[in-house]
């Protein structure tokens, strides 16, 4: 049997601790995870917390890997990778060692309560939107019609700095 080889972004994102050691550590995992092709991966970007805003600044990053992988099975290697790195799940949008999140999976449209991708979230978070205009261009993000720039240009002015470009 051949299995389909899908390209699927994934965010990350941390805002406890050493938070670039925890993104670099969550790369490393998902790269050497069988099924999982690590392709391209972001710069970084630091911002300060979306939702409840009694936390640190998060630092984010973005990852354009190739998968053979179903969507739930990706989904449990990223909760495993969040759980290998000491994810602990008391407040929800709190403070995270790493959050490993599909942000998209080819063109795939998800609506279970479990797994909804595109990320619902997506289209007003300018620190996904930017790593993944990085990695990906100016695609349009599936079901919406709209494409990253104009999402990016949608938003109302927002904080994100570059904090480490990588090669
Ligand atoms: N993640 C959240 C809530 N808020 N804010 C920023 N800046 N970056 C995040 O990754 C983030 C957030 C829940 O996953
Ligand atoms: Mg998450
Ligand atoms: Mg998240």
């Amino acid at each position: 049997m051949v299995l389909d080889k899908i390209y699927a972004y994934l965010g990350l994102g941390s805002n406890v601790g050493d938070r670039k050691a925890h993104l670099d550590a969550a790369e490393s995992a998902l790269a050497s995870a069988t099924g999982i092709y690590l392709d391209r991966s972001s710069p970084t970007y630091e911002s300060p917390p979306e939702g409840p805003g009694n936390q640190p600044d998060f630092l984010n990053r973005v990852l354009g890997i190739e998968t053979w992988m179903g969507p739930r099975e990706l989904l449990q290697t990223c909760l495993a990778v969040e759980n290998q790195l000491g994810r602990k799940r008391d407040q929800p949008q709190g403070p995270r060692t790493v959050d490993v999140d599909i942000l998209l999976y080819g063109e795939k449209i998800i609506d279970d309560p479990e797994l909804q991708i595109p990320h619902p979230a997506l289209p007003r978070r300018p620190f996904f939107l930017q790593p993944l205009w990085d990695v990906a261009g100016d695609i349009p993000l599936p079901g919406s019609g709209l494409r990253l720039s104009q999402l990016l240009a949608g938003l109302a002015p927002y904080e994100l700095k570059l904090y480490e470009r990588q090669f």
